[in-house]
């Protein structure tokens, strides 16, 4: 007989060694649970509940990132990191809570035509919180093995996807415009029927993807971007990494489709960049690209702007000395509610007079569509690419596309 001293601690050795035993991947039910537990509070993976999506709030910020509230959530993803050398690089989706359809549409577009191969991070920004439903669906999607090949289900690595908050004054109208002014401004375009010509969200979201997305805690950690809006497709295979082509060819800006902008939503803009390169020439790059948006050497405007729903870019650009300096001089102007300053324009410009003319790229190989527009390849790229799209639809050469000015700066 063991003496009765000896019972409880030889239950109590008993009682760990199973939970040890059981609680190691790969063995039952009880194995996954813990070790799942585990996983979660190690990579903060959403933990699902009936039909409640739990999350944990992401509070690590990288040095010098601003003090934003706790307002971010992160999860790991099931990716399966395959490539061996990627870019620093995410995709950034802004988008409303209501835009939850074509937000899926697009995400699957892009996932299918390029992103199963390379596993980059999804980074989704809303000025209003993310609901619950939202997050969800587009965790369930990126994880789902029908969207992809199922090895993506099982194998946990660094790819993830991840909602922000936008701090209210990067998205809300500034106290110190004139509110009289404004709503003058938004009438007079109502009246002449300019598209978004009266909301006042719509400017929030132009002067916010101008300047200020690339400030945003999430983005902190990246370097460059692909900006995807809700209800675009991606119509061919992307057999190499764009990123990497980015990076690798010294580019900072790139697109697929240019054309004219409506010349009541910038009638002084144009004013302002003058007067900016009068007080600041020293951030004019001496190989500029000023013939792509001025037909005169400057004197006015052409219009041309690269369409920036489809923007693959580097955030350096914008975060550099003579970029933040610009957009501070044009936000001081108050273009962006006076009249109704779009981030094309003001991007477009940017790269035009700050950038040199070979750092900004035409992906002509990159099917894209954004309603009205579509840029389709042709010829092998279009064969290649597997492309769903007809060459004979593309944007490229039509009357006001602004194809063939930045194709005659080379
Ligand atoms: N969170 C948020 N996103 C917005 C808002 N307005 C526009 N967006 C997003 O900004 C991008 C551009 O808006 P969109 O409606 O597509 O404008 P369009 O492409 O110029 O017609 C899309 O990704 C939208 O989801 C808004 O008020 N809040
Ligand atoms: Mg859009």
């Amino acid at each position: 007989m063991l003496p009765k001293r000896y019972i409880i601690p030889l239950v109590l050795g008993i009682v760990i060694s199973l939970h040890y035993f059981f609680s190691t991947p790969s063995s039952t039910d009880y194995g996954r649970l813990a070790s799942l537990r585990s996983l979660q509070e190690q990579f903060r993976v959403p933990s699902f509940s009936n039909t409640t999506l739990t999350t944990t709030t992401n509070t690590s910020t990288t040095a010098a990132v601003e003090p934003y509230p706790s307002n971010t959530t992160v999860f790991q993803s099931f990716h399966n990191d395959t490539q061996e050398h990627r870019a620093n690089a995410t995709f950034v989706f802004l988008a409303r809570n209501s835009d939850i359809n074509g937000v899926v549409a697009s995400i699957q577009s892009m996932e299918d035509r390029f992103n199963k191969k390379y596993n980059y991070p999804w980074v989704f920004l809303n000025d209003e919180p993310f609901t619950e439903e939202f997050k969800r669906c587009v965790v369930s999607l990126l994880s789902s093995p029908t969207l992809t090949l199922p090895r993506r289900v099982s194998v946990l690595t660094d790819a993830n996807v991840s909602f922000g908050l936008i701090p209210p004054e990067h998205w809300n109208q500034p106290e110190w415009i004139d509110e009289d002014r404004a709503r003058m401004g938004r009438q007079k375009m109502m009246m002449k029927g300019i598209i978004y010509g009266g909301s006042v969200p719509y400017r929030n979201m132009c002067r916010f993807n101008s300047g200020f997305f690339f400030k945003h805690e999430l983005l902190q950690p990246y370097r460059y971007y692909w900006r995807v809006e809700p209800n675009v497709k991606f119509f061919c295979d992307l057999e190499y990494d764009p990123f990497l082509y980015m990076e690798e060819h010294d580019k900072v800006y790139s697109f697929t489709i240019s054309l004219e902008e409506h010349e009541p939503t910038v009638p002084t803009l144009w004013d302002s960049v003058k007067e900016f390169i009068e007080e600041y020439p020293q951030f004019i790059e001496p190989q500029n690209s000023m013939e792509f948006v001025s037909n005169d050497g400057g004197i006015k405007y052409n219009l041309c702007h690269y369409w920036s729903n489809f923007e693959i870019a580097d955030m350096n650009f914008w975060r550099g000395e003579a970029y933040t300096t610009f957009f501070e001089y044009l936000e001081e102007k108050g273009g962006f509610y006076y009249e109704r300053w779009g981030d094309a324009p003001v991007h477009s410009i940017a790269a035009s007079l700050f950038a040199r003319r070979d750092q900004i790229h035409f992906f002509r190989d990159i099917g894209y569509r954004h309603e009205n527009f579509q840029h389709c390849p042709s010829g092998d790229q279009w064969s290649q690419g597997r492309c769903a799209c007809d060459p004979q639809d593309s944007f490229d050469y039509t009357d006001h596309s602004c194809l063939k000015r930045f194709e005659s700066l080379f």
